[in-house]
């Protein structure tokens, strides 16, 4: 989320270093159904914390489930609001398309730019994104304040956030969900009665425990990571995210030269990690494990990567040039999902929505980064079939 407040936090950790032990624990625990239960989520328990100037994102707000009593799963009765521009919508992009849910769940999409988004105080004037064909809503402030009146004025002096992705009950005419991640899963596993393809599943519950250790780099890496680069506000806070930044993209790179996917069909968590935990390998942790909703939280970001965050964001890095495995894994699930990716809108909404970073608001012509093209080096590319149970 593109959240400007500052948070002032004292430790500076790096928020890779104080995952290692989480991950560790979590990879040696036996393989469980996930808890349902009110899980902090990821926002919360990797709140970026390293560095006086460093962003941190607000709790969402919203985090019921489809499935509930107040929120029965049914066709017709959600719409998701979602931005093309959003690596976070855009998960929940991939998961409708994959499960072919796109007559079960109605889709709003945004424009690229958020109406009068500021760094500072005031934010009366913030509206969010416009919504493109919506007859009730013209800015997503409108339908968060129709969901939950007085939400604007909850926030006081801050900024509010009217984030997108947003899963909205007609039937109740509330916002069930604003979380990706909740989102995401819930796609995936309460809609299967109005599927059109309900045997995709895109995170089995026997691998959760595994698809956590993998999110729990990728998220404040680099999800996120890319975020904590672009608006860090002091050069400490910055050096801070870009070290843990790079520092996770060096070692998803890394599993990446061992695995087509994520949690590639086969792989020991000890080997992945060894040069950090080499103490691991003795205990012999090896997980079996096949491509999940870990690799489309992957994907979203890289598919910005070069176009957007390695400039706009000051990640430093080019994938091409510089991950050549991360790379590899952009081109191979690209050729599944090319057209849920629109980068022009995407550069779009990041070079001229935040004005804070790009006064002009100059878009960037190139860099040039197809990630279709020869594939003569890729394996045969992912169907849907393969996905499924
Ligand atoms: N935690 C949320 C974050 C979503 C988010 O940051 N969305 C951004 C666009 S990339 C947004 O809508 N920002 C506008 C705002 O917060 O007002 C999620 O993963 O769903």
């Amino acid at each position: 989320m593109e959240s400007m407040e500052a948070c002032f936090g004292t430790r500076p950790r790096p928020a890779l270093r104080r995952l290692v032990p989480l991950l560790l624990l979590r990879c040696a625990a036996p393989l469980a159904a996930p808890k349902q239960a009110a899980a902090p989520s990821d926002a919360e328990r990797y709140a970026n914390r390293a560095a006086p100037g460093a962003m941190v994102r607000p709790r969402m707000a919203f985090r019921a489930r489809v499935g509930d009593a107040a929120h029965p799963a049914a066709a017709g009765r959600y719409r998701l609001y979602l931005s093309d521009a959003c690596p976070w919508a855009h998960r929940c992009a991939i998961v409708l398309k994959l499960k072919g849910l796109e007559r079960a769940v109605a889709v709003t999409r945004t424009g690229p730019l958020l109406e009068n988004l500021r760094f500072a105080p005031p934010f009366d004037a913030y509206r969010g994104w416009p919504l493109v064909g919506d007859d009730r809503f013209a800015f997503v402030d409108e339908l968060y304040e129709h969901a939950a009146p007085g939400y604007r004025a909850s926030h006081g002096d801050g900024r509010p956030s009217f984030s997108v992705p947003v899963l909205f009950d007609e039937a109740t005419q509330t916002i069930v969900n604003t979380e990706s991640a909740d989102i995401a899963d819930m796609l995936n596993s309460r809609f299967d009665d109005f599927a059109d393809r309900p045997d995709v599943d895109l995170a089995p519950a026997a691998l959760a425990e595994a698809m956590e250790a993998v999110n729990a780099v990728v998220y404040p890496a680099i999800n996120d990571g890319v975020y904590r680069c672009g608006f860090a506000r002091t050069q400490e806070a910055y050096d801070a995210a870009h070290a843990a930044h790079a520092r996770g993209m060096r070692e998803i790179d890394g599993l990446l030269s061992r695995t087509r996917w994520l949690c590639g069909d086969r792989f020991t968590l000890a080997a992945v990690w060894k040069s950090k935990w080499n103490a691991l390998s003795s205990k012999n942790l090896s997980i079996s494990i096949k491509s999940k909703l870990a690799d489309v939280r992957l994907f979203t970001t890289l598919a910005r990567y070069d176009a957007i965050y390695s400039i706009h964001f000051k990640t430093g890095f080019r994938l091409a040039a510089d991950f050549p495995n991360l790379h590899r894994f952009a081109r191979d699930a690209m050729r599944l999902l090319a057209d849920t990716v629109d980068l022009d809108f995407a550069k779009e909404h990041y070079y001229a929505s935040h004005r804070m970073l790009n006064p002009a608001g100059i878009v960037p012509r190139g860099p040039a980064c197809d990630l279709l093209g020869d594939d003569a080096d890729l394996p045969p590319a992912l169907t849907l079939a393969d996905l499924s149970r």
